[in-house]
């Protein structure tokens, strides 16, 4: 039977005016095992242990649960049952069982209470082993989301007594007192999120209570940072430099270029497009791959440069820019021409002035004949003349001589 204050009063009340000759009263732990020892009840009531037995002294009370035994060979009280106090009082301080021991011949009554003491056998305990939160890595610090809060069946410095947030990087811990006398639990962002460096976030939620040993709860606290355009698109090379090889036919693959993107899903998807361009080049399909329009002459176009931009598919996007610098490069497509031809006599068969666009060689040479020797001077040299044994190798390069046009003697 759980006797709540006010019922113990109305009860000692009740019972005073049915003769109660004496009371007495115990405080005992709960949890107590059979058979334990509550008290000496014949001593603590003055009675003889004949009495007990002559007066077939018994426990009278009103609830089927019976807790306790009376020993009237011995006269004293024992635990029939183990008392949770939990289950019997709830929340509910003091905790007390109160019954009388009735005797026969004549007729008594004594008065007794036991009051169960709590011990610390509850851990706080979440309702949940996990909550799960969905938090945009644009959280301002300060952003505040509710955390669920443990329950200890125990009372006093048993019952809850603090809770911890682990690891503390990114959030507080922050307990707010309602009007109601409850406490919410909060978690706190304190420093902002970041997708790209930490996707999920696991944290343990600890509730403890004060009793000793003390005994404690926990709950996993799963973040997932949803991600946010935060990111625009890097290119692998802050310049690009490509060549191709000129008369190379249209749609040649010059170069490609490639840029990441650090954010997730549409907002990492990168798309390319090329500015500042005369239509020399274009994009294969979405890809950073550039192909020649058209076939490049070196004699008329060296080299020359464009911007691809890649975007990503955030809302609103973000794009980086990059430059390619594209170098044509020579082939030898042009023979030599002699331009002057001039019979001087003597050893010399021939003088003559030859030119050829081709890179490999300065524009313009000179070269005199000499019995099919030929002696020639690079402009481009130090000035150094050169014997050379044919005609074909002044005017272009042994591994791809080009023909002279005319011959002279
Ligand atoms: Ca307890
Ligand atoms: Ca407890
Ligand atoms: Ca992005
Ligand atoms: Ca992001």
């Amino acid at each position: 039977m759980v006797i709540f204050p006010s019922q113990v009063t109305l009860f000692i009340f009740v019972l005073s005016l049915a003769f109660v000759l004496g009371q007495v009263s115990y405080t005992v732990p709960e949890e107590m095992a059979k058979g334990s020892l509550i008290g000496n009840l014949a001593h603590d009531l003055g009675l003889q242990i004949k009495r007990l037995t002559s007066g077939k002294a018994r426990i009278f009370t009103r609830d089927s649960d019976a807790y306790f035994e009376l020993n009237r060979e011995t006269g004293v009280l024992l635990v029939k049952e183990k008392i949770d106090r939990e289950a019997l009082c709830k929340k509910t301080t003091p905790c007390a069982l109160q019954f009388q021991i009735i005797l026969e011949n004549p007729m008594e009554f004594y008065s007794v209470t036991v009051q169960i003491t709590d011990i610390n056998d509850n851990a706080p305990k979440f309702e949940k082993d996990e909550i799960d939160f969905r938090i945009s890595e644009s959280a301002v610090t300060g952003a505040k989301f509710a955390l669920e809060r443990a329950v200890d069946l125990d009372v006093g410095i048993n019952d809850l007594k603090s809770y911890t947030l682990k690891p503390t990087q990114n959030f507080a811990l922050k307990l707010h007192n309602n009007p109601d006398g409850n406490k919410n639990l909060e978690m706190v962002l304190q420093k902002p999120l970041d997708r790209e460096k930490q996707e999920k976030i696991n944290l343990v939620l600890t509730a403890v209570d004060g009793g000793e040993p003390q005994m404690s709860g926990t709950m996993l606290v799963v973040i997932t940072v949803l991600d946010v355009n935060d990111n625009a698109p890097v290119f692998t090379q802050q310049l690009y430099r490509a060549s191709v090889i000129e008369n190379s036919p249209q749609g040649t693959i010059v170069t490609a270029v490639t840029a990441s993107d650090a954010d997730e899903g549409s907002n990492s998807k990168i798309r390319y497009s090329i500015r500042n361009t005369l239509d020399d080049v274009r994009k294969t399909a979405d890809s950073g791959v550039i192909h020649a329009v058209r076939s490049f002459d070196y004699e008329q176009i060296k080299d020359f440069q464009f911007c691809i931009k890649a975007q990503d598919g955030g809302s609103p996007p973000l794009s980086s820019n990059v430059t390619v610098k594209m170098i044509i490069q020579d082939q030898n497509d042009n023979p030599p021409q002699v331009l002057y031809p001039v019979q001087t006599g003597g050893s010399m068969v021939a003088e003559m002035v030859c030119r050829t666009t081709d890179s490999r060689k300065s524009d313009n040479k000179f070269g005199q004949a000499v019995n099919q020797n030929l002696l020639i001077m690079d402009p481009s040299s130090t000035g150094t003349m050169q014997r050379i044994h044919s005609e074909k190798n002044i005017l272009d390069e042994p591994d791809s001589p080009l023909e002279v046009r005319h011959q002279y003697n």
